[in-house]
């Protein structure tokens, strides 16, 4: 088995000890990290989400691939922060509220940083009001938004609906992203942008807050 073949097992099976000596040793073999990310780790949970769907695993064994996952990101930040160049603009980030899933979400935030945002992460479970309004005192041209469940997607459109009524809207862009959101899902609520992992979000924001 190769080594990212091994830390999507071990991940999956929530080692967390094994997944970072694994990803450590991928970095040492010279693989980039986006491989190491796209094809160990994010693969490792794509298949405990099934397992979990499949009612195989239960949520103790999703909190520890979660612990895993973060373990494994934990080698790969430093060299994904490393790729990054000029401060590009500030972006306000979250999870909304009523989801607590933040993977995702911090990968964006680390992609993002890597690329030279500067990122205000609200966290998960952020209220609608409060991503506007930071945005606003922080003079934020933009707001990402992540959402893994089905039932806070329409969070979003109440972010989207708030900044128009708020008279923001072209001032303060909106960006979507998560597993069940699309980009036909942000077209129908008004968002300026849909990102469909953590590197196309950076595309998309350049696009949004530095017109590239
Ligand atoms: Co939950 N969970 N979970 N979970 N969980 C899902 C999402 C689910 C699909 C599992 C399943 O049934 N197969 C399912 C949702 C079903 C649905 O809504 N249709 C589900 C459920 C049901 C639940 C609970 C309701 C379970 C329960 O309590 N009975 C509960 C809800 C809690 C809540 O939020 N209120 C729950 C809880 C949890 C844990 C806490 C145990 C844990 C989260 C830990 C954490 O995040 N700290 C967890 C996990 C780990 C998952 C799965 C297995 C993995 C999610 C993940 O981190 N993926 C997930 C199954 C799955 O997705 N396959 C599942 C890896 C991550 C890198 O991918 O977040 O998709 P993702 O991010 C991607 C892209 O989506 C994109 O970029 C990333 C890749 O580069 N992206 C963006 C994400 N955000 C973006 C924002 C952007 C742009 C791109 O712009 C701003």
């Amino acid at each position: 088995m190769d080594v990212l073949a091994e830390i999507a097992a071990h991940l999956s099976r929530g080692d967390d000890e094994r997944v970072a000596e694994l990803a450590q040793q991928a970095v040492e073999q010279g693989l980039p990290p986006k491989q190491i990310l796209d094809t160990g780790l994010i693969a490792g949970m794509a298949d405990v989400g099934a397992r979990f769907k499949a009612h195989e695993i239960f949520l103790p064994d999703v909190l520890l691939a979660a612990r895993a996952m973060y373990a494994g990101m934990d080698c790969l930040k430093p060299l994904l922060l490393k790729e990054g160049v000029q401060p590009l603009g500030k972006i306000v980030l979250g999870s909304v509220q009523g989801d607590l899933h933040d993977i995702g979400k911090n990968l964006v935030g680390i992609m993002l940083r890597g690329a030279g945002f500067e990122v205000i992460d609200l966290g998960a479970d952020v209220a609608p009001q409060r991503f506007v309004e930071t945005a606003q005192a922080q003079n934020a041209p933009a707001i990402g938004m992540s959402a893994l469940l089905t039932t806070t997607m329409p969070v979003m459109k109440r972010v989207v609906d708030l900044v128009r009524e708020k008279g923001l809207a072209g001032k303060i862009k909106t960006l979507v992203g998560g597993a069940p959101v699309s980009a036909e899902y942000a077209r129908e609520i008004g968002a300026d942008a849909y990102g469909y992992d953590a590197a196309n979000a950076v595309d998309r924001v350049k696009e949004l807050v530095c017109g590239q």
